[in-house]
C-alpha cells in the first residue's frame, strides 16, 4: 500500500510552571527564594528519513502529542523538560497547513528536522523575581501554552527522471532494465498503480533516481483511468521520458504522444514545460517505419531529442540514460 498523503494533528507539550519555595535551614532563620523553574514542553518535530517510503504509517496513526515539563522545585530544581516526539517521514514529504498552499516545509534531505509544533516554555520560579527591594517574593510564571494544529503531509517523491506514457508503453519494463528497481510488468493497461523508485548506476559515483507511474490516458485530468494524481511524483525530475509503444498501431504514435502531452499540460505544475525525451518503445517488434518517421519528425518540430529503444534486448538503452545524464550533469555544472 502507497499512500501519498495524510492529514494528522500535533500537540507539543505545555511548559512546567516555575516554583515558590523559600529555603528553610536549621540555622538560617529567614532563608530567601528558591522556587526553581519550569521545564520547557517537548517539541514534535518532523525527520526525514530515507527508509520511510509512504506516509503509510499515518493512516493508522493521525495524532501525536510530546510530553509537558515538569514544574520547577524548591532548591532551585529546574522542572525537567518534556521529551521531544520525532515523527519520520519520507524524503520529499512537504508540509502544509490546515488551509492553504503555502508550504511550512519541504523535507528533502536525510534527517533534515521541522518543529511542526513547539514546546511551551518553562515558567520562572519566585528565585527569579527577587530583588534589593523584593527579598520574599511569591511570583512565578505558569508555563508556557503549547502549540497545538492540524497540519497536512504530501509526499512528492524526490527523482531525476519521469516515466511517462500511455499505459503498456513499457515504461516499467524500462525501470527494470536499467534500475535495481524490480516493477510489476504485464501485456495489460494499468499495470502499474503506485509509483515506483529505481536507483540507475550510471558510472561508479554517479547514480541517478527514476520514477515509474501509472499510465496515464485521455481524460486523466477529469479522473478517467488512474487520474493524474500520480503526476506529483514526477514535479521535481528534471528530465521526463516521453514513452510511445512503436509496435503499436492502433493509432498513430504522434496522436498517442498528443494524448499524454495533452493530459500534462492540463495537469500544470510546469511539467508541459520540462526538459523531455521521446522514447520510441519495443523496437525489437516488427515496427512500422512511416509510424516511426512520424515520430521523428514531430521530435524535431518540438526540438525535443528521439531515442528508440528495446527494453527487452537493451537496444538503444544506454544512449537513453546518456541524454539523461546529459541534463542532469548540465543542472549541476550550472
Ligand atoms: N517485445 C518487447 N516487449 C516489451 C518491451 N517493453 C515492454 N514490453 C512489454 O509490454 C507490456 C507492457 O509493459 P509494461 O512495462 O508493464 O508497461 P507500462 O508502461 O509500465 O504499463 P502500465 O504500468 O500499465 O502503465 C509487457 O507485456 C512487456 O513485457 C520491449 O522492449 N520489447
Ligand atoms: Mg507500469
Amino acid at each position: 500500500m502507497f499512500l501519498d498523503s495524510a492529514r494528522i494533528f500535533v500537540r507539543a507539550g505545555h511548559g512546567g510552571a516555575g516554583s515558590v519555595s523559600f529555603r528553610r535551614e536549621k540555622y538560617v532563620p529567614r532563608g530567601g527564594p528558591d522556587g526553581g523553574d519550569g521545564g520547557r514542553g517537548g517539541n514534535v518535530i518532523l525527520v526525514a528519513r530515507p527508509q520511510v517510503r509512504t506516509l503509510i504509517a499515518f493512516r493508522y496513526k493521525k495524532s501525536f502529542e510530546a510530553t509537558k515539563g515538569h514544574n520547577g522545585q524548591g532548591s532551585l530544581k529546574t522542572g525537567a523538560s518534556g521529551r521531544d516526539l520525532i515523527i519520520p517521514v519520507p524524503l520529499g514529504t512537504v508540509v502544509l497547513p490546515e488551509e492553504g498552499d503555502v508550504p511550512l516545509a519541504d523535507l528533502v534531505e536525510a534527517r533534515q528536522r521541522f518543529i511542526v509544533a513547539k514546546g511551551g516554555r518553562g515558567g520562572r520560579g519566585n528565585a527569579r523575581f527577587k530583588s534589593a527591594t523584593h527579598q520574599a517574593p511569591r511570583e512565578f510564571e505558569p508555563g508556557g501554552e503549547a502549540e497545538a494544529r492540524f497540519i497536512r503531509l504530501e509526499l512528492k517523491l524526490l527523482a531525476d527522471v519521469g516515466l511517462v506514457g500511455l499505459p503498456n508503453a513499457g515504461k516499467s519494463t524500462l525501470l527494470s532494465a536499467v534500475s535495481n528497481a524490480h516493477p510489476k510488468i504485464a501485456p495489460y493497461p494499468f499495470t502499474t498503480l503506485r509509483p515506483v523508485l529505481g536507483v540507475v548506476e550510471w558510472s561508479h559515483h554517479r547514480s541517478f533516481v527514476v520514477a515509474d507511474i501509472p499510465g496515464l490516458i485521455e481524460g486523466a485530468h477529469e479522473g478517467v483511468g488512474l487520474g493524474d494524481q500520480f503526476l506529483k511524483h514526477v514535479e521535481r525530475t528534471r528530465v521526463l521520458f516521453h514513452l510511445v509503444d512503436l509496435s503499436d498501431e492502433a493509432a498513430s504514435p504522434t496522436a498517442r504522444v498528443q494524448t499524454v502531452e495533452r493530459e500534462l499540460e492540463a495537469y500544470g505544475a510546469g511539467l508541459s514545460e520540462k526538459p523531455v525525451v521521446l522514447v520510441g518503445t519495443k523496437c525489437d517488434l516488427t515496427v512500422a517505419r512511416e509510424a516511426e518517421d512520424e515520430l521523428r519528425a514531430y521530435a524535431q518540430d518540438r526540438g525535443v531529442s528521439y531515442c528508440r529503444i528495446s527494453a527487452a534486448t537493451h537496444d538503444g538503452l544506454k544512449a537513453l540514460l546518456g541524454k539523461a545524464w546529459d541534463f542532469l550533469a548540465e543542472e549541476e555544472d550550472s
